[in-house]
Parts: C-alpha cells; sequence; structure tokens
C-alpha cells in the first residue's frame, strides 16, 4: 500500500529549498538575456532588446505560473479530489492560491503592455536600462508575493500524484472500517490490488484503489486507511478514508473483526457503522464479519475469510445486488434501440469515401 506524503512534511522540505520565485525568476531573466535584436541602427537595436527583454521575461514567468496550475485546470478536480484536498490541507485553501496565481498573471500581462509602451515611447539607451530594470522589479515582487501559493500548488500536486485517479462514472466500493480489521486483505480477494497487509493498526496511510469485473460494469476498488471511532482530533488517514466513504462510494463495504485480533472491540466497530449510516442514510453499506477462519459466531451477518476465501461468492452476491444498475434505463439499453434506424442510413458520398478504419468504427454496435 502505497505511504500518503504528509503534507506537514512536504511543506517543511519545502521551507528549507529556495522560494520557488528564486528559480523562476532566474529561468525569466536569462532567457530574455539571450535576446538578440536586429536593427539598422545602434538606437533600433536597443529598442528591439528593451522590448524583447520586458516581453520575455513576462511571459517565461506567466508560463511558468501557468505550469504550476496545470493540474487544476479544466477539467479540474473530481468533487472527490476537491474533498480530498479541503481536508487535508484546510477548506478553499487551493482555490484562494489559485485565484492568487491568476491575479499575479494579469498582473504580469498588465505590466508586459505597459512596460513595452515605455520602451516604444522612450528614447536612448539609459532610459530603456531604467525601464528595464523598473519591469524587473516589479516582475519579481508579483512572483515573490505568490511563492507561498506555488509552495502550496506543488504539495497539492504531489499529493494527489500519491493518489489514484478515480473515475467519478464507475462504479465504486469503498473498503472501509477500523484499523487492522482485515481491508486490505479484503480489498486482494475482491480486486486486481496488491496492498500492503500487516499485523498493526494503520498499515494503509492512503487510499489505493484495484479493479474488479461485474461483466455489466469495471468496479473501483477501494482500499482505505482506518477509521477510529472518535467524532474528533481524526488523523489525515482517518480523515481520508470518511471522504472517500461520503464522496467517492457507490456502495460502502464495511468490514467488521470479531476476533479481537485487530485490537479493537466488537462494540465500538458497530458503534462506527451506526454513526456513518446516520450520516450517509442513502449510501448502500454491505456489513461484513471476517476472520471467520479464526472462529465462527452466531450474528446474523455474512461472514468470510480473506485467508481461505470462505464466503466471498456470498459477499459478491450481496455486493451485486447493491451494485446493478436499478430504475431507469442504462444508457446502453437507448443505443441498442436506436440502432436499427441508424444503420438504415445511407452513408453520404464523403462518408463511402472515408478510410476503412472510420467506417467500421462507425458500424460497430453496442456490445
Ligand atoms: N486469519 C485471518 N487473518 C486475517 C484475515 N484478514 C486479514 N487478516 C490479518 O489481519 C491483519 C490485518 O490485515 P490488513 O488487511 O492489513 O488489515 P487492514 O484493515 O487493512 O489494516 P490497516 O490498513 O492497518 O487499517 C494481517 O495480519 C492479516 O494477515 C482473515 O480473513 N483471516
Ligand atoms: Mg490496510
Amino acid at each position: 500500500m502505497t505511504q500518503g506524503a504528509s503534507p506537514r512534511r512536504s511543506r517543511a522540505s519545502a521551507l528549507r529549498r529556495p522560494p520557488p520565485s528564486v528559480e523562476i525568476l532566474d529561468t525569466a531573466f536569462h532567457r530574455a538575456s539571450l535576446a538578440t535584436p536586429h536593427g539598422q541602427t545602434k538606437a533600433e537595436r536597443d529598442r528591439l532588446r528593451a522590448k524583447l527583454k520586458v516581453v520575455r521575461s513576462c511571459a517565461t514567468v506567466v508560463r511558468h505560473l501557468r505550469l504550476e496550475a496545470r493540474r487544476f485546470a479544466k477539467p479540474g478536480l473530481t468533487s472527490f479530489e476537491q474533498a480530498l484536498v479541503a481536508g487535508t490541507f484546510g477548506d478553499g485553501v487551493l482555490d484562494r492560491s489559485l485565484v492568487r496565481l491568476r491575479r499575479a498573471e494579469e498582473r504580469i500581462r498588465e505590466l508586459s503592455r505597459s512596460s513595452e509602451e515605455r520602451v516604444r515611447r522612450g528614447s536612448g539607451a539609459e532610459q530603456f536600462g531604467d525601464e528595464v530594470r523598473a519591469c524587473y522589479g516589479r516582475l519579481s515582487s508579483f512572483v515573490r508575493e505568490v511563492d507561498r501559493d506555488i509552495v502550496l500548488l506543488r504539495d497539492v500536486t504531489e499529493f494527489l500524484r500519491r493518489r489514484p485517479r478515480l473515475d467519478p462514472s464507475a462504479p465504486t466500493l469503498v473498503v472501509a472500517g477500523f484499523p487492522n480489521v482485515g481491508k486490505s486483505s479484503l480489498v486482494q480477494r475482491l480486486s486486481s490490488a496488491h496492498p500492503r497487509i500487516a499485523d498493526y493498526p494503520f498499515t494503509t496511510l492512503s487510499i489505493a484503489v484495484g479493479h474488479a469485473d461485474l461483466g455489466f460494469d469495471r468496479l473501483q476498488v477501494v482500499d482505505t486507511p482506518g477509521v477510529l471511532g472518535r467524532t474528533h482530533r481524526a488523523n489525515l488517514a482517518e480523515e481520508e478514508a470518511t471522504t472517500a466513504v461520503g464522496k467517492a462510494a457507490t456502495v460502502v463495504l464495511f468490514v467488521i473483526d470479531p476476533t479481537g485480533t485487530s485490537g479493537y472491540t466488537l462494540e465500538e466497530q458497530e458503534a462506527l457503522l451506526e454513526r456513518w449510516r446516520a450520516e450517509f442514510p442513502r449510501l448502500p453499506m454491505v456489513d461484513v464479519e471476517t476472520k471467520v477462519d479464526l472462529g465462527r459466531r452466531t450474528s446474523g451477518r455474512m461472514q468470510v475469510s480473506a485467508t481461505t476465501g470462505e464466503g466471498i461468492e456470498n459477499l459478491w452476491s450481496a455486493l451485486r445486488a447493491q451494485l446493478e444498475p436499478k430504475g431507469e434505463l442504462p444508457p446502453i439499453q437507448e443505443a441498442v434501440e436506436e440502432a436499427p434506424e441508424a444503420s438504415q442510413e445511407e452513408p453520404s458520398e464523403p462518408e463511402l469515401e472515408r478510410p476503412p478504419r472510420r467506417r467500421a468504427r462507425r458500424s460497430r454496435g453496442p456490445p
């Protein structure tokens, strides 16, 4: 299982590094210094050199700022990613940094325009030099003002890079429960994931995903860190798990270890299950007791063993019942109904001339 990047630790190490503005401005000024103006007279060349310095340095900085924010450009973060980031870095922190970066970009564009204009109207190498220096000075302060925002964006980008990208349109089973109860072992049984499994709490520190073929759909199976039943002072790993339950799950598989080997009592685990049921009333929650190979008991609840595979078929049936599409016709049904009409259409002239690959794709019906 992947270890979650601790934002606190990454922020501390970021403080030891030089601020991002140093590197960004170095690159911008270096690029600007490579300007080789052409012109008939020295005066023309001086003016053009000053103009190139102003425009290039500003453009390079804008490009850098855009790169820093590219992970958040359209289509943007999913609502689950937004909730994860808010839970870890604070509510609205990312948005505020993005706004400040956009404002800095606007100011730099304006600076570029006004400095270029002053160079156009000015005369003499000395005045050009003054304009360039003034522009560099303001550019430097604009970039320095967003140093903290750039560090934040880098931290968030790195944080998200270490988490799987969940497809928001695919059915998602979130496997959750107390620490050390056997969640990752079950995720391994149910999906393609190979999480880290160990006999101590908080082996899993951040979410991970595996996949399973439902026949009618591809299921995302999400492993989560353990959650202790406390209502306050949850650690970041616990918050991440709760966010996955609340924001990513189509169905939750709540894993209970009744054997005591996890170190947590049945009562505290059941209390968390009840709390979540009350908190997420419309979210289907399948509860299962695991480690049945260590001891059987009468509980009325489904019992499985991730170690021997006992009860896994039953568990799949219960999960399928929750995951199978209900109610409205799924989109595929509409496509089947529309298909005969579409196939009667005469292809137009240009379509007949299209390469075979294009035609083949058009004629392929729904599976
Ligand atoms: N006997 C037995 N042991 C199991 C079973 N499932 C898990 N275990 C053991 O329980 C311990 C914890 O398993 P994990 O799958 O890492 O539990 P987890 O809930 O993911 O733990 P955290 O990530 O720390 O929250 C490991 O030593 C597993 O080998 C089971 O069905 N039977
Ligand atoms: Mg685990």
